[in-house]
């Protein structure tokens, strides 16, 4: 990415950032977020952005009062390229590719999602363990691997966090190397022990983003991307797109094992992240953004032909599963028209439960001669927010103004019993004609009406592709 769209090595502080509008004061929380920045360029043309340096950020917030942080998280591979000057590492996920003097290293760019849990920040990505962050002064403190009682070699950057047992869901795949089948499955108990472990194998090798968990299963969804060790031994990319493979949907009772695994299958579609589940009896229902077609502009097909991003559209899906039945298909419907981003939020309270809500960022076609900068950038970017109930099939959404992108936004609850889906909207909205970014806080009870506060910054944040809200006395924040 260039021009417009770049983003920069900077670490930096800001203390009371301006703001326009109102912060409510009884907000009172940090605002983590984790994106990847090329520290040093790729050591090869064709390596993606998936591959870039892992950088967390945060907008401390209380009193109306707003400070930012932001920092390159000190990976193995940060540290090495560091003392050379260059990058070392080579392609994403193939360790082939990497200069021999740095091939023992862990490689791993911790550049997806933060996440806060049993008292410590950690930054994650699905290639590698994650590295715990102090929340206050976001040093990387060190990889976390459950005192030695965590075995698989990587850690999704999607873990679940069941709200009713305050456990978490978390898996990895490829768990045993690149390119192996294996998926362990693990519960860590809410003060962080792991508890449970579960090994199965995939029905061949894809990218594991998400998952989405009820209060009685695990849901597995993958499709499209694969690789190989032929493709790692002969040097290339670790993924590939290829349109033959179908839809794969792993269903596993929580309390069950690699046994008890049902596989579903359907027509190839792009599943990569999820909104939630429920389980009612045998009824399985799964809401997700799913694409129609590989949204990755980067990832080349399995016959070499160049990717065809335009085919690729997101939309607010519904997917049930009878588990009475013998049959190993689906049912699926695209519950509104609009073309979303599949980066979005539940509120956190709902996860596992039936859920009314489900927020997305999309690009409103109508809107988009307003923001004229978008119809140049390399894929659909954002300039609004939409909150889907699911209930009444209604649609209230958020613009952020022209010339501005946005980030993945994120629900803040209203305080502790607010009804679902009441209370504020926040992200990051990138303002190309100002070079700088601003962090918008919106109230779902009014979309409509713009965000109640701005957050201005003098120059842009660092990047990010997942965020997550702390609400004080979750984490020591200060
Ligand atoms: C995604 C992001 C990743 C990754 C795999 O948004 C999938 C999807 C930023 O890293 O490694
Ligand atoms: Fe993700």
């Amino acid at each position: 990415l260039s021009g417009p769209f770049e983003s920069r090595r900077l670490e930096f502080d800001l203390f009371d950032c301006e703001v326009q509008g109102t912060i409510p004061k009884d907000l009172d929380g940090a605002f983590y977020r984790l994106g990847g920045v090329w520290c040093y360029p790729p050591r090869f043309p064709n390596d993606i952005p998936l591959h870039s340096d892992g950088h967390i950020s945060r907008f401390r917030i209380r009193t109306g009062r707003v400070d930012y942080r932001g920092r390159f998280v000190r990976t193995e591979r940060y540290v090495a390229n560091r003392a050379a000057g260059r990058n070392l590492f080579g392609l994403y996920r193939n360790r082939l590719t990497d200069d021999p003097s740095v091939q023992h290293l862990d490689g791993t760019v911790a550049n997806t999602t933060p996440l806060a849990f049993a008292g410590k920040l950690f930054a994650l990505k699905e290639d590698g363990l994650p590295h715990v962050i102090d929340p206050l002064t976001l040093e990387t403190l060190g990889r976390w691997n459950g005192a030695g009682r965590f075995h698989s070699q990587t850690f999704t950057a999607h873990p679940k966090r069941d709200p009713v047992s305050g456990e978490l869901i978390t898996f990895g795949y490829e768990a045993t190397g690149p390119a192996s089948r294996d998926v362990f499955l693990y519960t860590l108990s809410p003060d962080g022990e792991v508890k449970r472990e579960v090994r199965f194998q995939v029905p061949y090798v894809s990218v594991m983003h998400d998952i989405a968990i009820t209060q009685h299963h695990v849901i597995f969804p993958f499709g499209g991307y694969t690789t190989s060790p032929e493709r790692l031994a002969a040097g290339q990319l670790h993924w590939c797109w290829d349109a033959s493979l179908p839809s794969v949907i792993g269903i596993l009772p929580r309390n069950g094992d690699a046994g008890d695994m049902r596989w579903f299958k359907g027509p190839l579609q792009c599943m990569m992240h999820t909104f939630n589940a429920h389980s009612a009896g045998d009824i399985v229902t799964l809401d997700a953004p799913f694409y129609d077609a590989n949204l990755f502009p980067f990832v080349p097909n399995h016959d070499g032909s160049p990717p065809r991003r335009e085919h690729a559209k997101g939309y607010v899906r519904r997917l049930t599963f009878d588990l009475s039945s013998r049959q190993d298909s689906w049912h699926e419907s695209i519950l509104f028209p609009t073309v979303i981003g599949d980066l979005g939020c539940i509120d956190p309270r709902f996860l596992s439960l039936p859920q009314r809500y489900c927020f997305a960022g999309y690009q409103d076609p109508q809107r988009v001669a307003e923001s004229g900068i978008l119809t140049r950038a390399p894929w659909p970017l954002a300039n609004s927010y939409a909150r889907f109930d699911l209930q009444d099939r209604r649609v209230e959404s958020y613009f952020a103004g022209p010339d501005c992108s946005l980030d993945e936004c994120c629900f803040i609850p209203r305080s502790a019993g607010a009804p679902e889906g009441d209370g504020y909207l926040i992200g990051v909205a990138n303002n190309h004609a100002r070079d700088r970014s601003e962090l918008v806080v919106a109230d779902t009870r009014n979309l409509a009406a713009g965000d109640i506060a701005r957050v201005i910054l003098p120059l842009r944040a660092g990047p990010q592709v997942h965020g997550t809200w702390v609400g004080q006395g979750e984490l020591p924040l200060d």
